[in-house]
């Protein structure tokens, strides 16, 4: 079908309809007027439910979607979690360069002198976490590294004239997990003898 043709159908169809809300309205007014007390009242009534059924809605999409609210899971995944300082700096983020894999792991994220951002992302170049890096100020940031990989973290707050360039790289891989995550203290070396500088 030509182009032409289809405008030509469509802008017919459209007149149609417009033609029948016209005689729709006029045909409308054929009936006898009703008083306003009463046609107030009828709208009401129409109020009353309408507004039942908006709450009730709007409830039942609360509750439904409650399980996917990330503060639940933050709740109950609250397996121990090992502690890693972020400290981030014009133009450097000074962090391991490797995280084990499906381990819970709590940045505690700083700054050394003005605010940075503290993006993590994943090996497909996706935003998994962020958080600021705030002077004077520590946030955590809690993550648990699904996939193995290269991450980078990149700072998300203009800093300074190198902010473009600050950014950092960390290996997540297969990092034997120790027996005690849960008392970092006396575990000052990873499975490959490494000793963390900022415990
Ligand atoms: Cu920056």
């Amino acid at each position: 079908m030509p182009d032409a043709l289809k405008l030509m159908l469509l802008f017919a169809f459209l007149s149609a309809v417009t033609v029948a809300v016209f005689i729709l309205v006029a045909w409308s007014t054929r009936w006898p007027s009703r008083e306003q007390a009463e046609v107030q009242h009828d709208g009401y009534v129409i109020r009353g439910r309408w507004f039942i059924g908006v709450t009730l809605f709007l409830l039942a999409t609360f509750v439904a979607t409650i399980p996917f609210f990330p503060y639940l899971s933050a709740a109950t995944a609250l397996e121990p979690a090992e502690q890693v300082p972020v400290i981030a700096a014009q133009f450097f983020f000074t962090m391991p360069d490797r995280f084990p894999l499906n381990r819970r792991i709590l940045f505690a994220v700083t700054s050394r002198d003005v605010n940075h951002g503290f993006g993590i992302y994943d090996p497909q170049g996706q935003l998994i976490a962020q958080t600021q890096a705030m002077p004077d100020y520590v946030n955590y940031l809690a993550v648990t590294f699904r996939q193995p990989g290269r991450y980078t973290v990149r700072c998300l707050e203009y800093c300074g004239v190198g902010h473009a360039i600050m950014e950092k790289d960390f290996t997540v891989g297969n990092i034997e997990p120790d027996n005690k995550p849960d008392n970092k203290a006396d575990n000052k070396t990873d499975s490959n003898g490494n000793s963390n500088p900022f415990e």
